[in-house]
């Protein structure tokens, strides 16, 4: 495609912060300390996780650079940044987490497959784009549409990076079309990140960003947009983030059986974040000090000095709530936090009730051990 190239190897990876911690150096996977993470409730750029499946695509010529807009549709369009700026321009606070956040956690009950994540594949910023429900108005799909007139019914992402897992094609997803001409589902195509254009990393030039959804779905650097009948049959809707039984392994896999994961459910860290997806808010966040026997409610925020509530305007619909209690602790202790969302959606006790091999959606209780005077947060 002109003006941006997806190279097939390492050689023009951009510079990153120095205490990201990395999970797999090619392709460039890394999340930041928990320390780091939790200081503020926007995360700063170079210590937003960062989740690839190949080589970072590298922009030659931003002017020539476009996005083609096709598939089920009566004309096809090219539009190109310049486009993409005419439209009106939103900011939606969103959290983005990959769905094999905890991953690590789940693989001490027994092993699963994919990159090692500790907490921290989630982070929350201010995106700043232009609505899709906005562009595809432009090729003649109203808002609210769940079957278009010719019988497109999901909107698929493709990339220009090369993944081995599309067998050195590029990654790619899909969402339901009915989700993409809502404006209130605030999918976007964004161009920045924490007002300052998106970097190489985050997508540049530009990326899908699919609030309360797992991370996979939000497509980075953007190739194509094709409005297609039937759910995007690549690798990473098809053959990977989809949540199967404990009694599935790699020898009785049977793929088909199961829905693409779309989105998150309700999880919690000690000291730190609860987030549910769908844009769903936090209704409470229970803490325990003694392993889960007795609960007290933490309070919860998201701006400082402003109250949180659930299901209110005024609140980040799509982003994660901080939570804080104060509480007095024996010598030794288990702390534990689970997070209530507005459906009543709780987290589930045990990693074992809900461990499935590809280690994905680990949600359970957080439980972390205290001694006095050396909190291992
Ligand atoms: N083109 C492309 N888009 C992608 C990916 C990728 O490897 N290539 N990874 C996905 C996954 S699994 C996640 S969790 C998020 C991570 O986004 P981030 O790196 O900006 O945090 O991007 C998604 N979009
Ligand atoms: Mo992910």
């Amino acid at each position: 495609m002109p003006g941006i190239k997806g190279p097939s190897d390492y050689s023009l990876e951009p510079p990153r912060h120095p205490r990201l911690k990395i999970n797999a150096k090619e392709p460039f996977n890394a999340e930041p300390t928990r320390s780091d993470l939790i200081t503020s409730y926007v995360t700063p750029v170079e210590f937003f996780y960062k989740r690839n499946h190949g080589p970072i695509p590298v922009v030659d010529d931003i002017e020539r650079y476009s996005v083609s807009l096709c598939g089920l549709i009566n004309n096809s369009k090219e539009l190109f940044m310049k486009d993409i700026w005419k439209l009106p321009k939103y900011t939606v606070t969103a959290t983005l987490q990959c769905a094999g956040n905890r991953r690590t956690a789940m693989s001490k009950s027994r092993t699963v497959k994919g990159v090692g994540w500790d907490i921290a594949a989630i982070g929350n910023a201010v995106w700043g784009g232009a609505k899709l429900a906005d562009v595809l108005e432009l090729v003649g799909i109203p808002y609210l549409t769940s079957i278009s007139q010719s019988g497109g019914k999901h909107v698929e992402f493709v990339s220009i990076d090369k993944c081995k897992e599309e067998n050195g094609g590029p990654y790619k997803a899909s969402i339901p079309l009915s989700q993409a001409t809502n404006p209130e589902a605030d999918v976007l195509l964004a161009y920045e990140m924490n007002g300052e254009p998106l970097n190489r990393d985050h997508g540049y030039p530009l990326r899908v960003v699919v609030p309360g959804v797992i991370g996979a779905r939000s497509v980075k650097w953007l190739e194509s947009i094709n409005i297609i009948a039937d759910e995007c049959q690549g690798f990473f809707m098809q053959k990977d983030y989809k949540m199967f039984p404990p009694t599935v392994n790699w020898d009785n896999i049977n793929w088909s059986t199961r829905r693409s994961q779309m989105d998150f459910p309700v999880q919690i860290t000690i000291k730190g974040y609860a987030v549910s997806g769908g844009g769903r808010g936090i209704e409470r966040v229970d803490l325990s000090v003694d392993g889960g026997k007795t609960w007290v409610e933490a309070n919860r925020y998201q701006k400082t000095g402003i109250p949180y509530i659930a299901d209110d305007s005024s609140s980040d619909r799509w982003a994660w709530v901080f939570f804080e209690a104060e509480a007095n602790i024996p010598q030794r202790a288990e702390i534990v936090a689970k997070a209530v969302d507005i459906s009543a959606n709780v987290q589930p006790e045990s990693i074992d009730s809900i461990w499935n091999l590809r280690g994905i959606l680990n949600t359970s209780w957080h439980r972390v051990q205290v001694r006095v005077g050396q909190a291992n947060l």
